[in-house]
């Protein structure tokens, strides 16, 4: 079999989910916002797909790249890639590595007739989710305040989620970021859910070593499950420093730079007593198993980053990495569990008892809308 096609295709729908400066996501009017499905076509006519693709470095540097190769070459086709970024790392990044590796996997699944678990050798087909929320915000009735946030956390567990996990307050909100208010939103959560729930908090992301002790200390004391990223990653003295100090559990890296490697040199310095890597931060699911192998070896447990069919059907390759799939972003003005247009049915489908269902179908398991898609091309 051999890739004769690499094809991007950008399509128009409506969100209601708006960007801040930073970045962070929040629910706001509605408006047209853009998708891109990227197609591996194959001489066999088998295709293998993957969602949210970054088109100018598929199409410019890594679709000459891949016609005429093998796609169950899958590991050679990745480390090829990996090895291009050295000088070239602010064109081509692990996001478009990940949705090229992802692609990839869902073809092989679709070529075999298996889910992509499956062929990863399955560990389980349902995982437990946490319930993740979008970033604190200014808006009345939305994560305004720290009880808007215990509200929020008990209607998630009327729902069926079984844990819970705080975005507080970053900056371009008004007042943010303030440890005192993180952790009022916290115990509003405790207070609101009840000593059981699993908590976690991922605040600010920039707060300094003493800032982030604080928050620490105070959710020791409010039972929570994990705090991640208070600070920046780049600094793992710091994270060294946070976790040697605090009984909480320290969970990370997720966002630096450096994949697998970033992972270890964080395992054997004692950075993080928890290790995390998702599809899009280590590029792809090649990688990220190679993570929670890693993983694996030391004994250390791994948390996946963010959501998504990628992300899931890992997670059900692994077996102690990987305690929860993480749903959201969530927010009380957003219906999560409609899909989107473009999907006949979601990929993370969670019962009342809050696991998450891995699809069986081939591949990665989305049921893609393709007149959606085709009526909306951009
Ligand atoms: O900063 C944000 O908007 C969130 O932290 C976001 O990056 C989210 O993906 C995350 O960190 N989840 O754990
Ligand atoms: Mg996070």
């Amino acid at each position: 079999m051999k890739i004769v096609d690499v094809v991007t295709e950008v399509f128009r729908y409506k969100t209601r989910v708006v960007r801040d400066s930073e970045g962070h996501s929040h629910p706001g009017a509605e408006h047209d916002a853009t998708q891109t499905l990227l197609r591996l076509v194959t001489d066999e006519g088998i295709e293998g797909y993957c969602f949210a693709a970054p088109v100018e470095p598929i199409q410019r540097l890594l679709k000459p790249a891949l016609i005429g190769q093998d796609p169950f070459y899958r590991e050679r086709i990745w480390q090829h890639f990996s090895e291009w970024q050295r000088l070239h790392l602010t064109v081509l990044s692990d996001k478009a590595l990940a949705a090229v590796d992802m692609a990839l996997w869902d073809l092989a699944g679709r070529a075999l007739n298996q889910p992509v678990h499956r062929l990863l050798g399955a560990y389980r087909d349902k995982v437990k989710a946490y319930a993740s929320t979008m970033c604190g915000d200014d808006l009345p009735g939305g994560l305004d305040t720290p009880a808007a946030y215990g509200e929020f956390a008990v209607r998630c567990k009327e729902r069926g989620y079984t844990a819970f996990k705080l975005h507080t307050w970053m900056p371009p909100i008004p007042g943010a970021p303030d440890p005192r208010r993180d952790v009022a939103a916290c115990r509003a959560v405790r207070e609101a859910v009840g000593a059981e729930m699993p908590l976690m908090l991922d605040p600010f992301h920039n707060y300094s070593r003493t800032e982030a002790r604080f928050i620490g200390r105070e959710l020791e004391k409010l039972g929570f499950h994990w705090m991640e990223e208070p600070m920046d990653e780049h600094s793992m003295s710091s994270y060294i420093w946070l976790t040697e100090q605090l009984d909480l559990t320290i969970v990370g890296p997720e966002t630096a730079e450096g994949k697998l490697k970033t992972r270890a040199e964080w395992i054997v310095r004692h950075a993080s007593d928890v290790s995390r890597g998702g599809v899009w931060d280590v590029g792809g699911i090649t990688p990220l198993m190679k993570v929670a192998h890693l993983c694996e070896a030391f004994g250390v447990a791994m948390e996946v980053h963010g959501n998504g069919a990628g992300n899931l059907h890992a997670l059900c390759a692994m077996s102690i990495p990987g305690e929860y799939y993480e749903r959201g972003l969530l927010h009380p003005f957003l219906d999560y569990d409609a899909p989107p247009p473009w999907l006949n049915e979601p990929v993370d489908p969670m019962d009342a008892e809050g696991w998450v269902h891995v699809s069986p179908k081939p591949g990665l398991g989305y049921d893609i809308n393709f007149d959606y898609i085709r009526r909306n091309l951009v």
